[in-house]
């Protein structure tokens, strides 16, 4: 299913989150695309990642007119976004199933995290793939108009001297209307920092481009200097001096303390939605799907292995997992942390949300159903990232490897540039075997050594 969803064939086609095999989402993209869809194809099929960035490249105008209809600049992506990259989430989208009223929620125009995302993909495949041509052709105009769009989102606040983002949704869905989420924070800082980055490089080797962009989208001259001060003043998020905790957003840890379980008997319909406004969740701390472990599963180096270890026995029990996406995050960042049964478990769940047909097809009276695309996706980065443990080093690949004590072993291939690594994990060593046609050497690396496997040969590290 991840890879028959997927446009191997065209680059201006989304990856719907349910695919195409119901007309919930109607066949369009979420924030899911470029962080749960498109690490499998990053590496394995690169050109098909690069399709994926470049709809949102053809569909950088829907953004702008997104950003300019609620009054910002730049690129703010949609929530929903099918043919045009216009928005198409409705601002109302559940009901109350009490009163039969509609609820509006704003997954449209506050769940803003979207766009940091797309700078995350199109850094991710820029650093992986070495693709500077796509870069500076198309992901360069992208990032600096996320950049901007983030700037003037932002608010300075005056008395502590940081930037704040406030009225937001972050990953967890239940919440909406909170300041300074941690996962949106540091993405923003990110993407801003990126774009800061990539403006200084593309000026030192290739200023008549740079010219060129700048033409093209009018940037004035202070504008990239704005960026890296809102990555350098943005407000991070609060972390427990004792426990390690990261607050999720401004006053989170204020809220009612209690399971999902013990919250799930205040319901008085089963179908009732949990969240924003009305919700039983929204005064407690019970959240919908990863958020703080959202963060540390992409940002290792944000928050390392005890923090990460620490935020996770403490969000666990407080996640209902009412997403699909919620489970498989659990899983990568548990197996990295050393908790692989319970990560076993999840990705169990996980994998087999659309066998068992698991998750709630209604909610809030809205259908939502159909197959889990990003959940189909999340299996791979559950088995080859959590498991494998793999990470993308400069010139080539770590694995820390943490198989589940079912498997004896586990093989899956990677392929970078026009090479192809063949891996094969099992308890006494790792083999990697690099593919006879391949145009250059591998790089890998285990705790136990590294080496540069050439095309043809076979190296075990054990
Ligand atoms: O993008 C997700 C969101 O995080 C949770 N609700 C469903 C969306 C589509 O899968």
């Amino acid at each position: 299913h991840a890879v028959i969803c997927a446009p191997l064939h065209t680059d201006h086609l989304p990856i719907g989150a349910r695919g195409l095999s119901c007309q919930a989402y109607q066949g369009a993209a979420f924030w899911d695309q470029e962080i749960f869809n498109m690490p499998m194809f990053l590496h394995c099929r690169p050109e098909t990642a690069r399709n994926i960035l470049m709809y949102r490249y053809r569909n950088l105008d829907g953004a702008r007119r997104k950003a300019e209809k609620l009054g910002y600049r730049g690129a703010f992506y949609p929530w929903i976004s099918a043919d045009t990259g216009d928005e198409i989430c409705p601002s109302y989208f559940f009901r109350d199933v009490l009163s039969g009223r509609k609820i509006r929620n704003h997954f449209n125009d506050w769940q803003i995290h979207i766009s940091p995302d797309i700078t995350y993909a199109v850094k991710n495949y820029v650093e992986t793939t070495g693709d500077d041509q796509f870069l500076t052709d198309c992901g360069a105009e992208m990032v600096f108009e996320i950049a901007r769009f983030l700037y003037s989102r932002a608010h300075m606040n005056l008395v502590h001297g940081h930037a704040e983002i406030i009225r937001v949704l972050g990953p967890d869905e239940y919440h909406e209307n909170v300041d300074n989420n941690a996962y949106t924070n540091v993405m923003s800082r990110e993407a801003c920092l990126y774009a800061w980055e990539v403006y200084c490089w593309m000026g030192e080797s290739m200023p008549r481009k740079l010219e060129e962009l700048e033409k093209k989208i009018s940037l004035q001259e202070d504008e990239p200097h704005q960026w890296r001060m809102l990555a350098e003043t943005v407000k991070m998020p609060k972390r427990d001096e004792t426990s390690s905790v990261i607050e999720q957003f401004d006053g989170y840890f204020d809220l009612e303390d209690i399971t999902p379980g013990e919250l799930k008997k205040r319901l008085i319909d089963p179908q009732e939605y949990w969240g924003w406004p009305a919700g039983i969740a929204v005064e407690t701390q019970v959240i919908k799907q990863a958020d703080v472990m959202q963060l540390c599963m992409l940002m290792p180096e944000f928050a390392g292995r005890n923090v990460t270890a620490a935020n996770w026995e403490y969000y666990a029990p407080r996640t209902q997992h009412g997403s699909s996406l919620s489970p498989s995050v659990y899983a990568v960042t548990g197996a990295r942390c050393g908790f692989v049964s319970e990560s076993y478990e999840l990705f169990l769940t996980s994998c087999s949300i659309d066998l068992h047909n698991t998750n709630t097809a209604v909610s809030g009276g809205t259908f939502i159903g159909g197959i889990h695309t990003a959940a189909c996706a999340a299996a791979w980065q559950t088995a080859v990232i959590g498991f494998a443990g793999l990470s993308v080093l400069g010139q080539g690949y770590r694995f820390e490897p943490k198989l589940p004590e079912s498997w004896t072993s586990m093989k899956f291939s990677l392929r970078r540039g026009g090479s192809r690594l063949r891996v094969h994990i099992a308890r006494e060593g790792c083999v990697f075997t690099v593919d006879q046609d391949s145009s250059a050497p591998v790089f890998v690396e285990t705790e136990n050594g590294h080496a540069l496997v050439c095309p043809g040969k076979q190296t075990t590290l054990n």
